[in-house]
């Protein structure tokens, strides 16, 4: 590969007038934005431990109150990109939000993709477009772009839950913006009762053009037993994965982050291939470790880590008795629609 000319090389009144002509020499940047086989990036391994990031929470809960804050929540971020970008990876933002006993985060819309997985406390709902969807622990809640929701909570301990958005894509877009919104009436049915059984969906006879997002709310226990029931009748399966689909189409259940629930097996190590999405883990029930890109992580139950694109990332799960379930969020969607989407080795 050549080496190319600098900026340096060229006089400094070319430059100048360049400059003022608000025009850019290509060939001293071209191999900045086109690096020879691997991306340059700057999401970096980064490991949140829910137990020094619980008390500081549970802090926010005490000095900020509702009304000053909307959303209280934590942001998980990426420092690799600038903690002000509030960016886990290039594509998603990552926070760690408390509803306290009597609250309501109000009603509102928003361009950006959000899911929602619950990490602890009972009792609470988000209303997503009139669907009234309890959190219980691992449940999946999903809030598409553009649908009203909103956040109330009626049990008696905190709950918190960790947001998954495409916010950092839309905001480099300039398409992210937010609309505020009444309280919502709650409409009668519920999609996780409607698509509780895979391979099975309802056939309206008298209604035509149903949602787009006809499933709003995939609960843990079904998730975590389609897992147990595929480790069960594949015993030689490497990966025991699954993925949240939107069960009318088949595809993936939002537009441009992929949501994957994985088990490891009582012992296993699971080298998951270099792919090119960034990808970010989540324990649901169990311990994992995470070695990737040099670093090696411990997951105890309720943390959160993420992993940069083009790396393998090694999985481990050293309970020699009990299985490991993980949350997996990664930008897939978004690569196979740039058609960009790769896997190394
Ligand atoms: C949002 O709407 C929620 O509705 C949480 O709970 C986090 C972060 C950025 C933008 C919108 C929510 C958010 C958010």
């Amino acid at each position: 590969m050549h080496e190319l000319g600098r900026l340096e090389d060229l006089p400094q009144d070319y430059r100048d007038e360049l400059a003022a002509r608000n025009l850019v020499p290509l060939w001293p940047n071209l191999r900045n934005v086109l690096p020879p086989r691997v991306p340059s990036r700057n999401t970096r391994p980064i490991h949140w431990p829910y137990a020094t990031l619980r008390p500081l929470l549970l802090r926010a809960g005490e000095l900020t109150p509702m009304q000053k804050a909307e959303r209280r929540v934590l942001v998980l971020a990426n420092p690799g990109h600038g903690l002000e970008a509030m960016k886990a990876s290039p594509a998603m933002y990552l926070g760690m939000q408390l509803l306290l006993p009597g609250e309501w985060a109000p009603a509102h819309r928003h361009t950006p993709n959000a899911v929602r997985m619950v990490v602890e406390g009972r009792g609470a709902t988000t209303t997503v477009s009139g669907e009234k969807c309890p959190m219980e622990r691992g449940d999946l809640i999903l809030t598409p772009t553009g649908e009203w929701h909103e956040h109330e909570h009626d049990g008696p301990d905190p709950v918190v839950w960790l947001d998954v958005l495409d916010l950092p894509l839309m905001f480099y877009a300039e398409v992210s913006y937010a609309v505020e919104g009444a309280r919502q009436p709650v409409k009668p049915g519920r999609g996780d009762q409607a698509y509780a059984h895979g391979g099975i969906v309802p056939t309206p006879v008298f209604e035509r053009g149903g949602s787009a997002y006809p499933m709003l709310r995939y609960p843990w226990a079904q998730a975590r037993a389609a897992l147990v029931g595929l480790a069960a009748s594949q015993p030689g399966l490497e990966a025991v994965q699954v993925t949240y689909v939107n069960p009318e189409t088949g595809r993936d259940a939002q537009n441009n982050l992929g949501f994957h629930a994985l088990m490891l097996r009582p012992g296993q190590v699971l080298r998951l291939p270099a792919r090119s999405p960034s990808q970010v883990f989540h324990v649901i029930e169990g311990a994992a470790g995470v070695d990737v890109a040099g670093s090696a992580f411990a997951l105890a139950e309720a943390d959160t880590c993420c992993a940069p694109g083009y790396e393998a990332v090694t999985l481990s799960n050293h309970s020699a008795t009990e299985p490991a379930f993980l949350f997996v969020a990664d930008e897939s969607p978004l690569h196979r629609k740039l058609g960009v989407y790769e896997t190394r080795d």
